[in-house]
């Protein structure tokens, strides 16, 4: 190399040295420059206004904020970090738990972990590039733009809101007058109830007339035959119920088990739970197989129709007098109309004692329901009802649970309350609680489930838009006023 160079003709060599002395004069001023910025930072840089204060120098000597040690006041932002809450350095990246404040003026000043300053990167959070001073990279100033398209969205959400809060001012009146409706329909139920009451203890009294003015001679024999054939006919229908219940009890399981297979860790090979799937599968097979021959219902079908293809004069023995058979039918009939009514009564009690919100906003969603496919699955909620996942694959669905309360906050009187459903209960989750959800409710011009998740398993967590918690912050009516919450009807 020394032997090539020398064989360069002098006046190159000379520009060639002239021109390497220059660039690294070049560099070092560079370099100096960087390090003389550094060097000479300002004690505010990465200060908020609010604690600029704090930093003056009022002697020689500065002490850490937390009281943890005195300090010469020129080693603030000097690169080292000597403070245990990090307040000596709030401007560099020396300590891991300072955080750094960008002034962003023009648009909204923010903090940024202090690790992030000097890293090489224009954090967005500051839009005026001061995270990056110390010449390695250079961010540009975009504030004014930040702020613009800021300003923007802001007015979008802004319009939602007003929507929001107008649809949820109809959901007000609407509740409002569902609840009227709610509280005339019981009044009605229950002088309703009264009537049929009479009707059943007068129907009641009709038949025991007839039934005593019949002489017993003429009623023993087919009213022996009867009471059999009526006690035979009960017990198959008290069959059936039985057999029902064990098909559901049968599902149950096996949908437990069919958990179980689907989710198991096979890399644990846990011998018990091969066999047990080993058996599960052998079962479902004759099961499946036992299902297709064999129909309860078809027996029970066969049974009645059976009995109704018998002519009626070929069943005297379980005929009774149509005098007699009427009143009872009539006795039955106002029996089953006073169950009706009180069920009815039932339903529209739970409705009028559930918790509708802060002023009765949420009565006009009542079991409207959403749905959110996840590609997976697709989840529907019913408010106030119960929420499902269905499998897009296989379609086979499972119950998440049903409304169990608010859980926003503590008390029904902070506004968030009513911003979080919980719904429980639902199907036990294989070597896990029973699956629940709690819904986030956010504002929004309409009802929409924006995302499912499940932090844990078997919990899911979903977030809905919804106008019903679009609250007018200009009026304090509906943040803080429960006249209506609560009232009786
Ligand atoms: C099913 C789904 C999942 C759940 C597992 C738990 O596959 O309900 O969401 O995590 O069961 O075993």
């Amino acid at each position: 190399m020394a032997h090539t160079f020398s064989l360069i003709d002098p006046i190159k060599r000379s520009l060639i040295i002239h021109i390497l002395i220059l660039e690294l004069v070049i560099l070092s001023f560079f370099t100096l420059s960087a390090y003389a910025k550094v060097d000479n930072l300002s004690k505010l840089l990465g200060v908020e206004e609010s604690k600029a204060h704090l930093y003056e120098a009022k002697g020689p000597d500065w002490t850490c904020l937390d009281g943890s040690a005195t300090i010469p006041y020129e080693a603030i932002n000097d690169d080292f970090c000597d403070c245990t809450d990090g307040s000596d350095e709030p401007g560099t990246s020396a300590c891991p738990n300072s955080k750094f404040y960008c002034r962003n003026v023009g648009h909204i000043s923010s903090f940024i972990s202090s690790s992030r300053v000097n890293d090489g990167v224009c954090e967005p959070e500051c839009c005026d590039g001061s995270d990056e001073y110390d010449g390695k990279i250079k961010c540009p100033n975009t504030c004014k733009e930040t702020n613009a398209e800021y300003t923007k969205k802001l007015k979008e959400l802004e319009k939602l809101r007003t929507q929001g809060i107008r649809i949820r001012k109809e959901y007000i009146e609407k509740g409002r007058k569902i609840k009227t409706k709610n509280a005339a329909e019981l009044n009605r139920l229950e002088i309703e109830l009264r009537a049929a009451k009479i009707r059943v203890k007068e129907r009641e009294v009709a038949l025991k007339k007839i039934e005593d003015s019949k002489p017993d001679t003429e009623q023993l024999a087919p009213k022996g035959n009867r009471e059999r054939m009526k006690k035979l006919h009960e017990r198959i229908i008290a069959l059936k119920g039985d057999i029902n219940k064990l098909h559901e009890q049968i599902d149950t399981l096996l949908s437990i088990l069919k958990d179980m297979k689907n989710n198991h860790n096979q890399n644990y090979h846990d011998m018990a739970v091969k066999t047990a799937i080993k058996a599960y599968d052998e079962f479902l097979e004759e099961y499946n197989k036992d299902m297709e021959t064999e129909d309860g219902d078809e027996v029970e079908e066969n049974y009645e129709d059976n009995y109704d293809d018998i002519p009626d004069k070929e069943k005297p023995q379980i005929e009774e007098p149509s005098e007699l058979s009427d009143a009872r039918d009539a006795f039955e009939e106002a029996e089953q109309e006073q169950k009706d009514i009180e069920n009815h009564i039932d339903e529209v009690k739970s409705k009028l004692s559930q918790d509708y919100g802060l002023e009765y906003e949420f009565a006009a969603l009542d079991n409207e329901c959403f749905s959110y496919d996840s590609g997976e699955y697709t989840y529907s909620l019913c408010m106030f009802g119960s929420a499902t996942q269905k499998s897009n694959k296989d379609h086979s669905s499972t119950d998440l649970g049903n409304f169990a309360k608010w859980i926003g906050a503590e008390s029904s009187n902070d506004p968030r309350y009513y911003t979080r459903m919980l719904y429980e209960d639902g199907a036990r989750c294989w070597n896990g609680p029973a699956r629940s959800v709690k819904l986030y409710l956010e504002c929004g011009a309409d009802n929409q489930i924006l995302s499912v998740s499940e932090p844990e398993k078997c919990e899911y967590h979903m977030r809905m838009i919804s106008p019903a918690v679009c609250l007018d912050h200009n009026n304090d009516h509906n943040n803080h006023n429960t006249e209506h919450k609560h009232d009786e009807l």
